[in-house]
């Protein structure tokens, strides 16, 4: 057993000791107030100073989107001396409901689970035949569960993007799948600067694998790992944000539990660095970031003085519009992530307001080929009752099968004998965006079937694992007798790819001033989970942008 990243032959270095000790000043002092603040941390310590945008207001940098890109762009840009106005649709996330809490549970998902849903849309949508979706009031809440024809693309809302959400697994792929993905990156200095400086950020570290041995809640990581290497698959620890430190405490009962408690997609209330309590916390401090929350941008175009007119939607918590406003800006960064930056470019061209983007926009986008599948245990492979609901391992079958498992938590606080799994694979097919003239909404080409390849390479692992173990597939979890979900994606990638719809540093192609930052400049598939990637690569453009165009 290997305890180091499944890809990890870069340099970042990610060890749990190495860690701790080597992050320097600024990131010790952030993981120790974050581990001291813990349990009110988020209510007491906004990431950005709050700031609604003013109709006829000139920003010198308007940032569409709070996520992994526009963090890194607000923050190397405020330390940089300019200011920069972060616009959000989602909400701020920093005032406690009605329980006390800011994210609602994963097992009772309230009307803060969704956004603008009646009905919860759980990726796991049934369990021994019983359906798990419900009636919720519509509000603005953290995952949007966006429908975009035959595939379900979930996404984080709110200021932090898909750090909100997600499970914090941060993953530096190797080398060489780096390398084939972004060829005209140089991959020397990605590996060298960008990937060690994002890890660093973030605040990626390793679970302590003694402590992982014993920990009663990764009980199903351990049966997961048996299973791998029975069947002959290397099983490795994979590197998250989570505050492992937090963690070991939620196990033994000292502080309040949120990994341990089951709790994720929704939001994890302790614990969890998600962006608000690092890029953005940072960002806050320089004094130069604003951010407005519930606000949605709807246009960009050329402004008739020069820089762009930007038109933002401010939003109530129904959705509904409350006020329109207009703005310039000298430049802007899309960050709005693969979906909602591409659906803006594409509108936009085709609407005529940005007549300079060139063809490429709206191509080459891709799911991660994500693909879920369930395993039944025998009675004697028990995974537990408690589950931490952070992922800290896979099965690692990329060179020969196209495929990387996580082994995934299912926190529903029963036993399930179940073995969950959300596989990362080499699907190599590509969507595309498009503007309906006649409905006014931009759609993606994309087919079920088209997840087929990934299925195919997901079962080189677990074909394997049950003929060894004489178990079967669960067809119980994505509504009756279905084995595979193959509906979904938690990691949208691409629709403004770097050195296509943009220059080799984000820059727009027709219009000077105009960038992106976020994960479209990917095309389709990082080969491992994506935001250390995004995050890397926004750290490298900023810097070159910073360096030459302001
Ligand atoms: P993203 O983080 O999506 O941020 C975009 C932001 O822009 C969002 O906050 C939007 O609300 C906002 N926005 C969109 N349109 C507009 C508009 N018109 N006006 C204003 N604001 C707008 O983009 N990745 C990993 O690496 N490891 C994991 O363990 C992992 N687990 C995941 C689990 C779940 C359930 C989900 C949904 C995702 C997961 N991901 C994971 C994917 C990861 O969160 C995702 O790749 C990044 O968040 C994408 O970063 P971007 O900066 O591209």
């Amino acid at each position: 057993m290997s305890h180091h990243p499944p890809h990890g032959n870069g340099s970042p270095g990610i060890s749990r000791r190495g860690f701790i000790a080597g992050t320097g000043s600024l990131l010790g002092a952030v993981a120790l107030s974050a581990t001291a603040t813990a349990p009110a941390r988020a209510a007491a310590h906004p990431a950005t100073a709050a700031g609604p945008l003013v109709s006829g207001a000139h920003v010198p940098v308007l940032v569409i989107g709070t996520g992994y890109g526009g963090s890194v762009a607000a923050l190397r840009l405020a330390r940089a001396g300019v200011p920069v106005h972060m616009v959000e649709m989602g909400m701020a996330w920093d005032t406690p409901g009605p329980d006390g809490k800011i994210f609602c549970h994963t097992t009772s998902p309230d009307r803060r689970s969704y956004w603008l849903r009646t009905r919860t849309r759980q990726p796991l949508s049934s369990f021994l035949g019983f359906p798990l979706d419900k009636d919720i009031p519509r509000y603005t809440g953290i995952l949007d569960a966006e429908e975009l024809g035959g595939i379900t693309v979930y996404q984080g809302r709110g200021v932090g993007g898909g750090s909100l959400v997600n499970g914090g697994m941060a993953v530096t792929p190797r080398r060489s799948h780096f390398a084939a993905i972004l060829p005209t990156v140089d991959a020397g200095e990605m590996y060298a600067t960008y990937y060690p400086r994002a890890n660093a950020e973030l605040g990626v570290g390793l679970v302590d694998p003694d402590w992982f041995d014993s920990a009663a809640c990764y009980q199903y990581a351990r049966v997961g790992r048996r299973h791998a290497q029975r069947a002959g698959f290397p099983f490795v620890f994979v590197p998250d944000v989570y505050d492992w430190d937090y963690m070991e405490q939620e196990a033994a009962g000292t502080v309040p539990k949120s990994a341990v408690a089951g709790e994720i997609l929704y939001g994890n209330n302790h614990g969890k660095k998600s962006l608000q309590q690092t890029y953005l916390a940072r960002a806050a401090a320089t004094g130069r970031v604003t951010v407005s929350a519930l606000h949605r941008v709807t246009s960009v175009a050329p402004a008739p003085g020069g820089g762009y007119t930007v038109a933002v939607d401010q939003l109530d918590t129904g959705g509904a519009t409350t006020a329109a406003k207009t703005v310039t800006a000298d430049r802007v960064f899309f960050a709005a992530g693969s979906v909602g930056t591409s659906k803006l470019l594409v509108r936009l061209r085709a609407t005529g307001a940005l007549p300079g983007l060139n063809g490429e926009i709206g191509r080459h986008w891709g799911e991660n080929g994500n693909v879920m599948c369930g395993r039944a245990n025998h009675l004697w492979d028990p995974t537990g009752r408690v589950q931490a609901a952070i992922p800290c391992g896979g099965i690692d079958n990329w060179d020969a099968g196209g495929a990387f498992a996580e082994v995934a938590p299912l926190p529903t606080g029963i036993e399930t004998y179940a073995s969950f799994y959300l596989s990362i694979t080499r699907n190599p097919h590509r969507g595309r965006f498009t503007y309906n003239a006649a409905t006014g909404a931009v759609e993606l080409d994309w087919q079920r079937a088209w997840k087929q390849p990934s299925i195919d390479m997901a079962k080189t692992i677990f074909d394997r694992i049950n003929a060894k173990e004489g178990t079967i597939y669960r067809s119980d979890l994505f509504g009756v007798g279905r084995v595979w979900g193959d509906h979904l994606t938690y990691h949208p990638l691409g629709g403004a790819v770097l050195d296509k719809a943009t220059d080799n540093h984000g820059r727009l192609h027709g219009h000077p001033g105009l960038y992106v930052i976020d994960g479209a400049l990917i095309p389709g598939n990082t080969s491992v989970n994506p935001f250390v990637t995004i995050t890397a690569l926004a750290e490298r453009n900023i810097e070159h942008i910073i360096a030459n165009d302001l």
